[in-house]
C-alpha cells in the first residue's frame, strides 16, 4: 500500500512538473467559444468549402463555427434535377464535412418555389399535374433526402419563402395546386421520414407584421394539429436601412410565443444602397455606378455603421438567447456572398462577418476580444 502511494505521488510529481515547464497553451478566442452557452453559431457552406477546396474558408469555419447549412447543394434542382433522378454528390461531401467537423448541420430546403427542378409540378406534356400527383411527387422527394441523412441532418428547413410581406400566401406551383396544404403535407412527411430530426419554416422579411401574422398563425395550425415544428428561421438578410430593430424583436417574440424556437438562418447585412428589401433571387434590377458606390473599399464612416448595426443585432440575439437557438451566417467572408450578384449583378458589397482577406470584422473582434 505504501509503496503504491510513493508510486502516486511520482506519477503526480510528474505530472506536476510537466505542467509547470510547460506554457499554457492559450485557447484562440472563437465566436462559438463566445456564444456556445447562447446559441449555436453558423455558417452556410458553398461547394468549394464542403468539398475541402477553399482551405482559407475553412480555417475559419473550423474555428468560429459549430454549425454549417448547404448553400445551395441540397435544392432540388441539384439534388433531384429528374424525376427519376437525384444526384447526391455534393450534398454527401456537404454531410460528411459537417461530421468530420462536428459541426450540427442543417439542410436546406426541402419544398421551395426557386431553384425547383422544371420536372416537379408538370407531366411529360407539359400539364400541371394533380394534387394527387404533386403530392406523391412531394412525398417522394422529402423522404428520399431526408432517409439518406437520417439521423446525421439534425434539422432541415421544410418550408422556404411560402408567405408575402403583406400575409398571403405565395402564388408558387405548390399553392396553386396544393393550397395551403401542400405546408402541413411537407412537415408530416419530413417527420416521418426522420421522427429525430428537428424541423423548421424558414422566410426572408420575418419582421414585416403580415408575413409575421401568416406565420404565427401556420406554426400554431401544425402544432395543434401535432405536426413538429420546431423553429421559425428568420433569415435575417438585411440592409443598412431595413429592418426595423423594432420590429424585429417583436417578431422574435411572436415567433416564439408558438412554442417553436426562432433561429435566424441567413444572416447578413448589405453595405450598399438599398434598392429592394427582397431575397427572392428573380427580383433582380439592372447595373448602375451609382448604385456600386465601393468599388474599391468601404469608407470608414460606412464601415463604422455597418459594424454598429451588426453588433446591435447581435445584441438583440443575445438578448434572447432564451429563445433564439442558432444564428447562422450566410457565408464566411465577403466575397463568397451572393448579395454580390443580387439583386444587381456585378457589385461589390461587403454583407459578412469576416472580409475578403479573411479577417474578422470589427464587430467580431470586439466580440472575441470580450472573452
Ligand atoms: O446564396 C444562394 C445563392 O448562391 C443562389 O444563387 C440563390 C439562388 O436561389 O440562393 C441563395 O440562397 C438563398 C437561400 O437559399 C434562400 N433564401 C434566400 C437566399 C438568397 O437568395
Amino acid at each position: 500500500m505504501k509503496s503504491k502511494n510513493i508510486l502516486l505521488s511520482l506519477v503526480a510529481g510528474a505530472a506536476f512538473c510537466a505542467c509547470a515547464t510547460q506554457p499554457a497553451v492559450k485557447e484562440e478566442p472563437s465566436l462559438k467559444t463566445v456564444l456556445g452557452d447562447k446559441f449555436l453559431i453558423g455558417v452556410s457552406l458553398n461547394t468549394r468549402q464542403s468539398s475541402g477546396r477553399d482551405t482559407a474558408s475553412l480555417n475559419i469555419v473550423k474555428r468560429h463555427f459549430n454549425s454549417v447549412v448547404a448553400e445551395n447543394c441540397m435544392k432540388c434542382e441539384v439534388i433531384h434535377p429528374e424525376e427519376d433522378r437525384y444526384d447526391f454528390r455534393q450534398a454527401d461531401e456537404f454531410v460528411k464535412f459537417g461530421e468530420e467537423n462536428g459541426m450540427f448541420i442543417i439542410g436546406h430546403c426541402l419544398i421551395w418555389h426557386s431553384q425547383l427542378a422544371p420536372w416537379f409540378c408538370v407531366d411529360k406534356e407539359g400539364k400541371e399535374v394533380s394534387p394527387e400527383v404533386l403530392k406523391q411527387r412531394m412525398k417522394e422527394h422529402i423522404s428520399t433526402i431526408v432517409t439518406r441523412y437520417k439521423g446525421r441532418v439534425k434539422g432541415w428547413d421544410v418550408v422556404n419563402e411560402a408567405i408575402l410581406e403583406d400575409g398571403s400566401f405565395r402564388q408558387s406551383k405548390f399553392y396553386e395546386i396544393l393550397g395551403e396544404e401542400f405546408i402541413p403535407l411537407a412537415f408530416q412527411f419530413a417527420h416521418e421520414a426522420d421522427p429525430e430530426a428537428e424541423l423548421y419554416y424558414n422566410d426572408y422579411n420575418m419582421s414585416s407584421e403580415g408575413k409575421r401574422n401568416t406565420v404565427v398563425r401556420l406554426v400554431n395550425e401544425m402544432k395543434s394539429k401535432g405536426l413538429r415544428v420546431d423553429a421559425v428561421g428568420m433569415q435575417g438578410h438585411m440592409g443598412m436601412d431595413y429592418p426595423d430593430m423594432e420590429q424585429f424583436e417583436q417578431s422574435i417574440l411572436a415567433y416564439a410565443s408558438t412554442g417553436a424556437r426562432v433561429m435566424i438562418t441567413e444572416w447578413d447585412m448589405s453595405a450598399l444602397p438599398t434598392v429592394n428589401r427582397t431575397a427572392n433571387i428573380s427580383d433582380t434590377l439592372a447595373y448602375r455606378k451609382a448604385l456600386n458606390p465601393y468599388p474599391e473599399s468601404l469608407p470608414d464612416s460606412v464601415s463604422e455603421h455597418w459594424n454598429a448595426r451588426m453588433e446591435a443585432y447581435m445584441n438583440l440575439f443575445i438578448k434572447h438567447a432564451d429563445v433564439i437557438s442558432r444564428v447562422t451566417a450566410w457565408g464566411i467572408s465577403d466575397s463568397d456572398s451572393w448579395k454580390n450578384g443580387f439583386p444587381i449583378k456585378g457589385r461589390k458589397d461587403y454583407p459578412l462577418l469576416f472580409d475578403r482577406d479573411y479577417q474578422p470584422k470589427p464587430f467580431v473582434k470586439e466580440l472575441l476580444e470580450k472573452k
